[in-house]
């Protein structure tokens, strides 16, 4: 056995998100998000369901503290529903806004750390009927509704996270079309992606504005890829892996921390306009100093570049959907994800090098976790020992091999603290450490959070070596 020590100071996590988990879909004041109107078109959702319950948090939420409690968490991280606290992008709604209130007042006195994101794909569906986020305008609407919250909570909570994974709610969501809103057009989702980073300087500067020498650590959430080129003699499968890397990756992190877009990034995107999106000004507005990078990681992929008419890469922009993925012959999650933890130590290695060590700034992984199919027994118990704790274990040994090599990571959050609406999937995908019982709501610890309580407890593990 090994043993595995992380810093004092290292925090240990659990992440959710408003949609995924707070059901109470129409309720005091809350109207349509993208994703209640999304989830009401049939097909759009693999299991037919909807996010008017789902875990019921909204009305289970002490009980919920009190789990991350048992589980001696020291942060949780949650976000803010747009529709709840601004429905219909007009008016401020005071129930939405009292319901976070008292959630970070119960996680204060039950001495856990709120962390905010305020903008996790749940957008009032008002401002979709407008564009979007391939309207410019959405993303001074979102300062607004980011100042608003800041100025309600930010007496009480330290970490604000303004957007969590942009690639998703641009390319995923306006070019691949499978999340809401569903759309299949480069274009949009080009100018989502910038629009995006907009609404994320807008936010920040708002934000850092009314800190007034409160404690701040204000950031913003990547999803990242490790794009491995399949054959690593063959040029073409070379220029995929620098593709994906572009569109998943560095258009994200290079505006953020370098203040431009990578110069082969424009071109792949030129035919759908990223040059003609960006208007003077922007990037100094998008390139603003953060206080810490979250990192979302989930799994890498190898890559190949066009072969014959599989590929017409008139869009090489939307990477994934035009380049090929290829099996490393990796065992996978049940969302069929390669499991390879090295993966993310070479990430977090990278991105030291890179990005996040030159510009002096600490990374917290956000999320990461994996979905399986668990079996349980009649009291709702998952051993889980063999898939899911196995990931989150070698996963948190790859982040402890990069803070043995200098990264500076700050903490670690699993996803998911429960079962959830995994967004197209439905509720057929379990990611959390915590099992729930749609019919009745009960919550029950499946052994990979029995694992990382100790872990928390303990500031670390023991490891087969
Ligand atoms: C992230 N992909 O979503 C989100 O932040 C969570 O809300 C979600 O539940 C979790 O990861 C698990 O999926 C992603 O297709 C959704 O590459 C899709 C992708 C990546 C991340």
């Amino acid at each position: 056995m090994q043993r595995y020590e992380f810093p004092p100071e290292f925090q240990f996590g659990a992440a959710t998100a408003a949609a995924q988990i707070e059901g109470a879909g129409h309720e005091d004041g809350k109207t349509d998000s993208i994703w209640d109107a999304y989830c009401r078109t049939p097909g759009n959702i693999i299991d037919g369901s909807n996010i008017e319950v789902a875990c019921d948090h909204y009305h289970r939420m002490e009980e919920d503290v009190a789990l991350i409690k048992r589980l001696n968490l020291d942060m949780y991280r949650f976000s803010i529903s747009w529709a709840r606290v601004r429905p219909d992008d007009r008016d401020f709604n005071a129930l939405g806004i009292d319901f976070y209130s008292r959630l970070v007042d119960e996680l204060l006195a039950n001495d856990i750390t709120p962390w905010i994101t305020l903008y996790h794909w749940d957008e009032p569906r008002a401002l979709l009927e407008q564009g979007g986020w391939a309207n410019r305008d959405t993303a001074y609407r979102f300062a607004e509704y980011a100042a608003r919250v800041y100025e309600e909570l930010g007496d009480r909570v330290e970490y604000w996270t303004t957007l969590n994974e942009p690639w998703c709610s641009s390319f995923l969501s306006y070019a691949a079309g499978i999340h809401a809103p569903g759309y299949t057009d480069p274009k949009q989702a080009v100018a989502a992606a910038h629009h995006l980073l907009l609404g994320h300087g807008l936010a920040a500067k708002e934000i850092r504005s009314r800190a007034d020498g409160k404690p701040l650590s204000l950031g913003i959430t990547l999803n990242f890829t490790v794009a491995h080129p399949a054959d690593p003699n063959s040029a073409a499968d070379h220029d995929a892996a620098r593709q994906i890397d572009g569109a998943h990756n560095r258009i994200f992190l290079d505006p953020l921390l370098r203040g431009s877009y990578p110069a082969d990034v424009c071109d792949d995107m030129r035919e759908a306009g990223l040059d003609r999106v960006i208007r003077d000004g922007d990037l100094d507005i998008i390139s603003q100093p953060l206080d810490v990078l979250g990192v979302n990681f989930y799994n890498g992929v190898a890559v190949a570049g066009p072969s014959g008419s599989e590929i017409n890469s008139t869009t090489p922009y939307v990477g994934a959907e035009r380049i090929r993925t290829l099996s490393r012959g990796l065992p996978v999650t049940d969302m069929g994800w390669e499991v390879l933890a090295d993966d993310l130590r070479e990430l977090l290695i990278r991105l030291d090098k890179e990005y996040t060590g030159p510009a002096g700034i600490p990374i917290f992984i956000t999320e990461n976790g994996a979905a399986y199919p668990d079996v349980c027994d009649e009291t709702g118990f998952v051993d889980d020992t063999h898939t899911r704790l196995a990931y989150i274990r070698d996963h948190l040994i790859a982040v402890h091999e990069a803070i043995g090599q200098g990264v500076d990571i700050n903490g670690y959050f699993a996803w998911s603290l429960m079962d959830n609406f995994e967004w197209t999937f439905g509720y057929t995908k379990r990611f959390g450490i915590v099992r729930v019982d749609y019919e009745t709501g009960a919550r029950t610890p499946k052994a990979s959070a029995h694992w990382y309580a100790r872990t928390a407890s303990r500031k670390g593990f023991d490891a087969p070596a």
